[in-house]
């Protein structure tokens, strides 16, 4: 373990430290060729999907694109480490539970399918027949298929997902939560609302094109690291670049690109933002608000003056619809609640307002800064509004890009991963399999929990992921989990989702990404969508860790084949033989999927179709609608500092250096000088001082929420950082617990852990940082 050090980082991002980290890693797993010649083939025309994030690769063809996490995220999986029976029987599942998530991913991959044996308190292996017998067992015991829920995690590929789904449904239930229940959900919400599609309508080419780039609330020096080869670009060639982040974080700010030979060797490194706006937490709708003030002020000032228009009429009269209530709206908001909820100037606003009417072409970009909050839906409907004032969706070099997650967290809500399903897309799905698919929506994320907690002897089902972790309240959410009467989860590598047992609870391992995955008629490839809606092959490379593994398809077809017997019209078994059939089904039920396995064989493979990219708006008024919405002045965070006489935080969750969200790979957060440690608590110097408190103390954390149910997190170190007064940041997921379950974003029920009221105490056994 390295020694806990806290230091600022004075390098830019990327350089030889990102260089250092990967050679590191793959040492590290255990056998440096293998993790060398896996890393090569990542993103490759006849290589897997990188399963990191879910940003494109340039053309997905030949050239070798260098991302360091990219790098953790194969290397983790390819990992000469095996989590055996031998594992499972050192350790009671009690014992297992007391070591830390970095200790439990170290373990190394699955070899077996495992099941608690509750007398011993241990996993013991079990053979796959009798796993999926005992699975349809417990689900045919149901009252109703609406007793099971079935979890995504965003790794799954189109045809795992597209057969999970059809099972799911011919079983008879929609109650898919997904990890995008609690990642992008209000992307989708308020984007299908105003431009008629839930999905981005940039691509990468659009980045070579565009003026300015406007970034909300994302770290791509973590979290999407080829991105800033892309944002390097733009900036040198002398595009703006705005970033809106109550932190400081290096990727925004500097890169230093390890294929840049010249760059690497003279020190030299690029200057990624020319504008950077430390807002407050959750401040973002009141700071485009302002920004949309200042432009529609400027106009009318234009128009006054008989100058040319600043907004582009034209495109508003024949594309949009609500303008005028909107404009009125946005005019009549005072400055002073602008700047006060923002915690900007107006002098600061008008200066992004300049550059937005300077540029040609602009793309906004979002990630987690704005969907983990209450008026999250709001929020991203303003920045939709901005685009939409000077026309910059649906032509090169502009329009909206939320910056996915999961590497396929896209195409598994493309595939009908989605709890609340259309209509016709259960008719066609119906007709093309001859069943009849269940109408009533399904259960989300938080809801899920809620319906395990009210209701015991429920079945519940994991395709991958970390539900335990990754949700809110974790005490709640692990009483939810243990109340069921079955769970089961299909996984990579251990976690502590599987220690958290129902009454009875099975470990299905499976194969990874970079894995060869061998079906009755050869090696088989799967199929991805990136976050611009790019579909492409992918096909491992390695041998599986374990001859026991299945794929996940395979998991899928012999468990709806044993659950569903003669029920089911369809051939499970043939479909998987050749995974050819599956796309040929995905082609059947969607339209714009005609001709899959043709088209996916190019190499890069295709793009579906975007209507909002076309200026087809596919909304209830049929054009694209701007919407009005008030600066919140309700919040959590405002009733919680309203209620308090001590001081109250707010507090966003946010995501380490070397984490893969649940996934620790190591104790660093290198870029922003954190070493060592994952318990801290970023603050302003002031705020500390302001608390009588020194950097390094401990404390505890306390959040508040209108529910009156006490939420603690003990014993953070604290950080002295760049963020404004009254703001915090701490890691996920060891702040989960302070996230209430009943705290969701309007309109798409994501949790908010980006703001979170909290207090702060002392640590009750300061010093003792073990
Ligand atoms: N290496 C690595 N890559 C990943 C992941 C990972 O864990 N590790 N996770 C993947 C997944 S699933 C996702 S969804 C993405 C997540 O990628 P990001 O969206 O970058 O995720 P976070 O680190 O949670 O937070 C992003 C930023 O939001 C800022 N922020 C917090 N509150 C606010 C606010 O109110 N307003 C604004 N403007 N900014 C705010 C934080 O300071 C932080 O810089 O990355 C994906 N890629
Ligand atoms: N407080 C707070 N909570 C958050 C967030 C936050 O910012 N703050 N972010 C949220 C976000 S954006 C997301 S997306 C969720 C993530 O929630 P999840 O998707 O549930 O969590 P992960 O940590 O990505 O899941 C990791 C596990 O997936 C399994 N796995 C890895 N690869 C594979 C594979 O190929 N197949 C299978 N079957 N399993 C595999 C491994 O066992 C690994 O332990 O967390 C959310 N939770
Ligand atoms: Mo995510």
């Amino acid at each position: 373990m390295s020694k806990k050090t806290i230091q600022l980082y004075r390098q830019p991002a990327g350089g030889w430290g990102a260089l250092k980290s990967v050679a590191q890693q793959i040492l590290e797993q255990g056998n440096p060729l293998k993790g060398a010649r896996t890393l090569l083939s990542a993103n490759q025309p006849d290589g897997f999907d990188c399963p990191g994030c879910a940003w494109p690769d340039a053309d997905h063809t030949s050239t070798f694109e260098f991302c360091e996490n990219g790098a953790k995220a194969v290397a983790a999986e390819s990992t000469a480490s095996r989590a055996t029976p031998d594992l499972f029987s050192k350790y009671t599942v009690s014992e297992l539970l007391r070591q830390s998530d970095h200790w439990l991913e170290a373990q190394g991959r699955l070899t077996h399918p495992m099941q608690y044996d509750r007398a011993s308190d241990r996993y013991l292996p079990v053979s796959w027949e009798l796993v999926f017998q005992l699975i349809a067992l417990h689900l045919n015991a149901l009252v109703t298929p609406d007793d099971a829920i079935f979890y995504t995690s965003g790794r799954t590929s189109n045809e795992a997902a597209f057969l999970y789904q059809l099972f799911v449904r011919e079983f008879g239930t929609n109650n898919f939560p997904d990890c995008s229940n609690m990642c992008h959900e209000p992307s989708g919400v308020a984007m299908k609302a105003a431009i008629g599609v839930g999905k981005g309508t940039v691509q990468l080419s659009d980045f070579q094109e565009a003026d300015a780039i406007l970034i909300f609330g994302q770290n791509p020096g973590t979290n999407h690291p080829r991105m800033l080869g892309e944002l390097r670009a733009a900036a040198k060639r002398g595009a703006a670049i705005v970033s809106f982040n109550p932190l400081r974080e290096r990727g925004l700010e500097k890169f230093q690109n390890p294929q840049d030979m010249r760059e690497m060797l003279s020190g030299a490194a690029t200057e990624i933002s020319s504008d950077y706006l430390q807002l407050k937490i959750g401040g973002d709708l009141a700071a485009v608000k302002g920004i949309i003030k200042y432009v529609l002020e400027s106009d009318l000032l234009a128009q006054q003056a008989g100058r040319e228009r600043l907004i582009d009429v034209s495109f508003i009269r024949e594309h949009t619809a609500n303008f005028e209530a909107f404009s009125a709206d946005v005019l009549n908001e005072p400055w002073e609640r602008i700047e006060q909820e923002s915690g900007l100037q107006r002098l600061q606003l008008g200066r992004v307002a300049q550059t937005y009417l300077q540029a040609k072409n602009v793309i906004a970009c979002w990630g987690m800064g704005i969907t983990q909050h209450k008026q999250s839906v709001a929020t991203i409907q303003m920045i939709l509004n901005l685009l939409l004032l000077r026309g910059h969706i649906g032509r090169p070099g502009a329009g909206p890009c939320p910056v996915r997650g999961h590497s396929n967290v896209q195409g598994d809500r493309t595939m009908g991963i989605n709890e609340k399903p259309s209509p016709a897309f259960l008719q066609r799905l119906g007709r093309v399999f001859q069943f009849k698919p269940p109408q009533q929506p399904g259960l989300g994320t938080v809801d899920a929990i809620r319906a395990m907690l009210d209701m015991p002897g429920k079945v519940f089902f994991a395709m991958g992921g970390n539900f335990a972790t990754a949700t809110p309240d974790t005490a709640l959410t692990h009483r939810a989990l243990q109340n069921c009467g079955l769970t089961v989860h299909v996984a990579t590598k251990l976690n502590r989702s599987h220690l958290i047992c129902g009454r009875e609870a099975l470990i299905l391992p499976c194969l990874g990404r970079t894995e060869i995955d061998v079906q009755a008629t050869g090696p088989q490839a799967v199929t991805v969508e990136d976050s611009m809606s790019m579909v492409h092959l992918s096909s491992g490379i390695n041998p599986p860790a374990s001859p026991e593994l299945l794929s996940e398809p395979m998991i899928v077809a012999r468990l709806a084949q044993a659950t569903l017997q003669q029920r089911s019209q369809t051939d499970w078994l043939g479909l998987v033989a050749d995974y050819d059939r599956i796309r040929d089904k995905i082609a059947a039920v969607f339209e714009d999927f005609s001709d899959f396995n043709q088209r996916v064989k190019i190499p890069g493979g295709f793009r579906l179709r975007n209507t909002a990219a076309e200026r087809e708006w596919q909304t209830a008024s049929g054009k694209a609608n701007f919407f009005a919405h008030a600066i919140p002045a309700d919040l959590p965070i405002h009733r919680a500092r309203q209620q308090n006489a001590a001081p109250v935080f707010n507090l966003a969750t946010i995501r380490s250096h070397d984490q893969y969200n649940t996934t620790i790979y190591g104790l660093n957060d290198r870029y922003r000088g954190v070493f060592g440690e994952r318990r801290v608590l970023f603050m302003h110097a002031d705020d500390i001082a302001m608390l009588s408190m020194q950097a390094g103390d401990w404390v505890d954390l306390q959040s508040l929420s209108d529910d009156g149910v006490e939420r603690k997190a003990c014993r953070f170190m604290l950080v002295a950082y760049q963020i404004p007064r009254g703001c915090l940041a701490a890691y996920f997921p060891e702040t989960n617990g302070l996230v209430p379950l009943s705290s969701v974003a309007d309109h798409a029920d994501t949790p908010t852990s980006k703001s979170i009221p909290v207090i702060i105490f002392p640590h009750q056994d300061a010093g003792q940082d073990t």
